[in-house]
Order: C-alpha cells, then sequence, then structure tokens
C-alpha cells in the first residue's frame, strides 16, 4: 500500500513524466529545425583507376554536410564545372529539406536537360539530399525508403580474362568466395582481338592508338566461352555477359539465340542506345533469354517504352547519368508494374558514394534483381569512410545515418586525378569503320 506521501510523489512523478511526453510531442510535430544549403562544391580523386567526382553540400547547421556522386569520368572537369559554377549558384540559401521540389526546379534550371553532364551534376545534389535528410532523420537512407526487402544486397562480380583457362580459373575463385553471379568476359568488351595489327593502321587511317576490334572473333567466341564456363563451373552458379552495344542488331539477336542452352542469367546492353524498339520487339520474338539494358540512357524516353511494352526484364540505369536516386526511385516503381527487376550499374568509374546510394535503393526495392559490384581498394576506403563492404557475394552498407559515406578531403587530395582529357579512343573494325561502344 501506498502512503500518503508517496502517493503524492507517485502523481507528481506521472505528472512530470506527461509533460515530457507534451514536449517530445510537441517537438515531433514541429518537425526538423529550419536548414538551408550554405555551399556545394565538387570534390575529384582518383584513388584507384577512375576519376570519381563526388558532391558535398553543406548547410548551415555546423557539420552537417550530405554527400553525392556525381562520377562521369570520361567528362569529370566538365561535371565540376556544372557543381561548382551552376548547381553551387541555383542550390544556395534553399531548404535541403524539399528534395522533390529541388530537384525539379535545378532539372529545368538550366532550361535544356537530360544531358550526361547535367545530369550527373544534379544527381551529385540529389543523392546529397537524402543523405543530408537521413542525417536529420537518424536514420539509413533505405529506411527512408520504406525499409528493408532483403537483408543484403546480392551481387555479380566481373570475371574478364585473355584466355579460356584463365577465366574458367577466375570465375571458379569468384564461386569460391560466395558469388553466386558470375559476369564472364573473354578480353576486354567486344573479345580479345581487340588491339594488335589492322589493315586500317597500315593504311594510315585514324590514329596509331585507335583501337582494332574483329566484331567476327568476338561474335564466334561467345557461345564457346559459355559452353566451356558452363560445363567448367557446374549449373547451379548463375552465369552473365556484357555484349557491351558493340556489334549490330541482327548480329545481338543471332549471338543471343545461341547462348539460350547455356541458360545466360542476362545478357546486358545488347543493343546500342540509339536503335529503336522495332529491334527490341525482334530479339523478344527470337529468344528467351532474359536481356538487361540501359546503362547509356540518361533520359526517360529511353527505358520508358522499354519497360511498357515489357522488351526487357531488368533495367540497368547508371543512377548518377539519370539525375540521381529521385529519378532511379521513380523508375524502380515504373518498372516493377512491369515485372521488370533492376541491375543498376556498378563498374569502377562509381564512387563508393554511389554504390552506397545503389545498396540502399537495392535493399528497399521489391523489384530488386541483382547489382553490379566493384572490389574497392585500401587507398579508397581510407578516403571514404563507411564505404559498403561485400561478404559471400553480398554487399551490405553500414547502419550509420544518411548513405552512411564520408569522405577524408585532405586524403582525397593526395589522390589528384589524371589531367589528360580521359577520352574514350576509337575502336574501328578493319577497314576503319568506327564501332560504336
Ligand atoms: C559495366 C560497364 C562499364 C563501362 C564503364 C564506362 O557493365 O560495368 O560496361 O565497365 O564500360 O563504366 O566508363
Ligand atoms: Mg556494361
Amino acid at each position: 500500500m501506498l502512503g500518503a506521501s508517496s502517493l503524492a510523489g507517485a502523481l507528481s512523478c506521472g505528472e512530470t513524466r506527461l509533460a515530457r511526453a507534451d514536449e517530445q510531442y510537441e517537438q515531433a510535430i514541429k518537425g526538423l529545425p529550419p536548414l538551408k544549403i550554405t555551399n556545394v562544391k565538387a570534390i575529384l580523386t582518383r584513388p584507384a583507376t577512375a576519376r570519381l567526382v563526388v558532391v558535398k553540400v553543406e548547410t548551415n547547421e555546423p557539420g552537417l554536410y550530405g554527400l553525392g556522386c556525381a562520377t562521369f569520368t570520361q567528362r569529370a572537369q566538365a561535371v565540376a564545372v556544372a557543381v561548382d559554377k551552376f548547381i553551387a549558384a541555383f542550390a544556395k540559401d534553399r531548404d535541403p529539406d524539399n528534395i522533390e521540389d529541388l530537384w525539379q526546379t535545378a532539372y529545368t534550371s538550366s532550361y535544356w536537360r537530360n544531358g550526361p553532364v547535367l545530369n550527373n551534376a544534379l544527381s551529385g545534389l540529389d543523392m546529397a539530399l537524402w543523405d543530408i535528410k537521413g542525417k536529420r532523420a537518424g536514420m539509413p537512407v533505405y529506411q527512408l525508403f520504406g525499409g528493408k526487402c532483403r537483408f543484403a544486397v546480392d551481387t555479380y562480380k566481373r570475371a574478364g580474362e585473355d584466355s579460356l583457362e584463365k577465366l574458367v580459373e577466375t570465375a571458379q575463385s569468384y564461386i569460391a568466395e560466395g558469388y553466386r553471379h558470375v559476369r564472364i568476359q573473354l578480353g576486354g568488351y567486344g573479345g580479345t582481338k581487340i588491339s594488335g595489327e589492322a589493315a586500317f593502321k597500315q593504311a594510315g587511317f585514324g590514329l596509331p592508338e585507335d583501337q582494332f576490334i574483329s566484331l567476327k572473333d568476338y561474335l564466334n567466341s561467345v557461345p564457346e566461352m559459355f559452353a566451356t564456363l558452363r560445363a567448367a563451373c557446374g549449373d547451379d552458379v548463375e552465369l552473365l555477359h556484357d555484349i557491351h552495344e558493340r556489334v549490330s542488331p541482327r548480329e545481338a539477336i543471332g549471338l543471343i539465340e545461341q547462348l539460350e542452352p547455356y541458360r545466360p542469367f542476362f545478357i546486358e546492353d545488347p543493343l546500342p542506345p540509339e536503335p529503336n524498339l522495332g529491334w527490341f520487339r525482334q530479339l523478344r520474338n527470337r529468344t528467351n533469354v532474359p536481356i538487361a539494358m540501359g546503362e547509356l540512357f540518361n533520359n526517360p524516353h529511353e527505358w520508358t517504352d522499354l519497360i511498357s511494352e515489357r522488351l526487357i526484364d531488368y533495367i540497368r540505369v547508371h543512377l548518377s547519368q539519370i539525375g540521381g536516386l529521385t529519378p532511379a526511385r521513380k523508375l524502380a516503381a515504373l518498372a516493377e508494374h512491369f515485372g521488370v527487376k533492376t541491375a543498376w550499374h556498378g563498374p569502377p568509374d562509381v564512387s563508393p558514394v554511389g554504390h552506397a546510394a545503389n545498396a540502399h535503393l537495392d535493399l528497399a526495392i521489391s523489384n530488386f534483381g541483382i547489382q553490379e559490384m566493384t572490389e574497392l581498394n585500401e587507398a579508397t576506403r581510407d578516403v571514404f569512410p563507411g564505404s559498403p563492404t561485400f561478404k559471400d557475394g553480398y554487399m551490405y552498407v553500414n547502419e550509420a545515418p544518411g548513405l552512411g559515406v564520408d569522405i577524408d578531403e585532405k586524403l582525397a587530395a593526395k589522390f589528384p586525378i589524371f589531367q589528360s582529357a580521359g577520352n574514350w579512343l576509337p575502336v574501328r573494325q578493319a577497314d576503319g569503320s568506327a564501332v560504336r561502344p
């Protein structure tokens, strides 16, 4: 039994609790304190092979900033100018909480839009805003997107070797590491015969450094590669391959048909982005092999009909090329309605911030298919503390609020980008005709 004084004590203690709950409720409905963007800047660094572009968005709250990926390695400095000169001026003093509004208005701030340089700059801003919102909410970004649909992100690893023997060895070592999906390439994109002597060189056409590709050799080598790898690695592993848009639509269709017996998980980017839907319809009518498409896409017009006509199975855009997480979430939702899964682009020319953005989205969408992974070297992990980690073929993000990846700017500056233009060299057939990647 409580005595009179202890009853009064219990009551006042109950009142204090109520008052505290009231305060908490008031704070909760007040939302977050007002915030302004004070500065936006591009940071360029190259701790591994690619020129990485990361965008930092600073706010008037001391220590509160966000990071986004804007990596377009072939035009890194152009993206930096777009960020430092244009996006920064546009975003200054605006409210970082209104991500959708900022995306929409920044998107049309140049009037002309949807090119890779501006989309990457926009992506840097967009991802950084999601990072800031996550930090404000005290939640990882995947929580803001609705929470986890899976415990981690299943990935595929890229095996590329110059001989079949070595390729088998590498693929088997990846399987032993725990990867369930391995992408197989003989030589670089377009096969092993992608350099060396060629008639156009002897004729003095183009420049000596231009690359030679024998499409015929490439087309002949891929079915044999699949047959060998399937026999050597067994039925369990999923095998993938990237045509990298090198061959003509007719050749691509003929090649993919021949791969059917080896049950590819999917074939990547069989056609360049330019040909029309008619080729995709023909491809669909001729083979059941799943098709993944889109790493070169920038513009919603490039994917909308492919998805709504169910002409592809996986959409694999480069998140920063399409403008960041905000458009990617809409793209994923569109694809979900048409039974198309995702396979976001995850090559070395994506920063750890971009890999984390891929993964946060992968975790939260129901129609996730697979994620391309890139191993990060030690220098990259040092420059970007909190980078995603890999175990048994799965990618993990940490549970820190936001995207969970930081940047050590002083260390980043110790890995300057190379200043040469970074142009993609022409790739030519024997007579010198240019082949599009
Ligand atoms: C892939 C890609 C890349 C691109 C590269 C271009 O599937 O990972 O094809 O390797 O070639 O991102 O810079
Ligand atoms: Mg590719």
